[in-house]
């Protein structure tokens, strides 16, 4: 199966520390809204390094979901952090 993933920086609580979604779509995907699967990552010390995910995907394909698919998600969402334009101004 053929993945598609958005991401996008969303405020979940209202503080100045935006939380990373990432989208995953299949190839049977509509359009946005017909997401499969989401994850989020999350900075507790909002300082755009992000050290907490939702439950996640088997994102290196070895066939389990373990704390390195979570790795690999809290570095997409690390790097997209510094992607400073696409964050909402305040
Ligand atoms: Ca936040
Ligand atoms: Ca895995």
């Amino acid at each position: 199966m053929k993945t598609r993933v958005l991401l996008e920086f969303e405020e979940m609580q209202g503080d100045t520390s935006p939380e990373v979604f990432f989208y995953h779509f299949d190839e049977k995907a509509s359009g946005l809204d017909d997401f499969y699967y989401l994850v989020y990552a999350s900075s507790s010390d909002k300082n755009g390094r992000y050290d907490i995910a939702s439950v996640t995907e088997d994102s290196d394909g070895d066939g389990d979901i373990d704390k390195h698919d979570k790795k690999l998600y809290l570095q997409l969402a690390d790097v997209f952090a510094q992607f400073k334009g696409f964050q909402a101004k305040r």
